[in-house]
C-alpha cells in the first residue's frame, strides 16, 4: 500500500455546488479508493498560467491506496467527469469545475506520456506546495531529492511575495461545506 498525494482544484461551480463544496464532495469520492489519511485546509489561490479567470480553491489530500498509478489516474479522471469536467472546449490552465492531479505516490518516479510522477510542475506551484507542506512538510520528493519544506523555501526565495497568491480560506471550511450526513 502506498500513499498518494492528490492536488485538488476548482474555480467554476459544479453539479455539487461552488468550488469548496465540490472539493468536499470529491474528497468523499476519493475516500472510496482507499483511505484518506490527511487533508489540508482549503486555500483561495490566484490563477496561475492564465490569469483572466476566477481565483481557485485548492487543497491536497493524502490517500492510502492499493490502486496502481494508472488505475488511480483513471479513477481521478472519472471523478472529474462526475463533477462536470468537460475537456472538449477547455484549454491548458483554463477554468474548470474540478481538477484532480496526482502529485506524488510514495517514492515512485514514473515518466509516461500519459502520467508523470512526481507531477512535473509541482515545484513551481505555491498553490500545490503550500497545502502539501501543511500535511506533509518532511515528505521526501523524488527527482528533486529534497523535502516539501525545502521545495517551498526555494520557491519563496525565487518568487516575489504576492500576499494574495495563496490564502488560507478557513481551516474548518471542509466541515461546513460537506454535504449533511443522511
Ligand atoms: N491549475 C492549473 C493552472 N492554474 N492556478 C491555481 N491557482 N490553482 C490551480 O489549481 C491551477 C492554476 C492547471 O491545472
Ligand atoms: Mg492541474
Ligand atoms: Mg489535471
Amino acid at each position: 500500500m502506498r500513499t498518494a498525494y492528490i492536488g485538488m482544484g476548482a474555480n467554476l461551480a459544479s453539479v455539487a455546488g461552488p468550488p469548496a463544496v465540490t472539493l468536499a464532495a470529491a474528497a468523499a469520492r476519493l475516500a472510496t479508493l482507499g483511505r484518506v489519511v490527511r487533508r489540508s485546509a482549503l486555500y483561495s489561490t490566484a490563477p496561475v498560467g492564465y490569469t483572466e479567470q476566477p481565483r481557485f480553491t485548492n487543497a491536497v489530500i493524502a490517500l492510502e491506496t492499493k490502486l496502481s498509478p494508472f488505475e488511480l489516474l483513471g479513477a481521478l479522471l472519472m471523478t472529474e467527469r462526475e463533477f462536470g469536467r468537460d475537456r472538449t472546449n477547455s484549454f491548458a490552465n483554463g477554468p474548470r469545475t474540478l481538477d484532480l492531479d496526482i502529485l506524488l505516490i510514495g517514492d515512485l518516479v514514473l515518466h509516461e506520456a500519459a502520467l508523470e510522477i512526481p507531477h512535473p510542475r509541482l515545484a513551481e506551484r505555491a498553490f500545490v506546495l503550500v497545502p502539501l507542506y501543511e500535511i506533509a512538510p518532511q515528505l521526501f520528493v523524488p527527482r528533486h531529492n529534497v523535502t516539501v519544506a525545502q521545495l517551498l523555501d526555494r520557491l519563496r526565495q525565487h518568487s516575489q511575495g504576492d500576499a494574495n497568491a495563496v490564502v488560507l480560506v478557513d481551516g474548518d471550511a471542509w466541515h461546513t461545506t460537506e454535504p449533511k450526513a443522511r
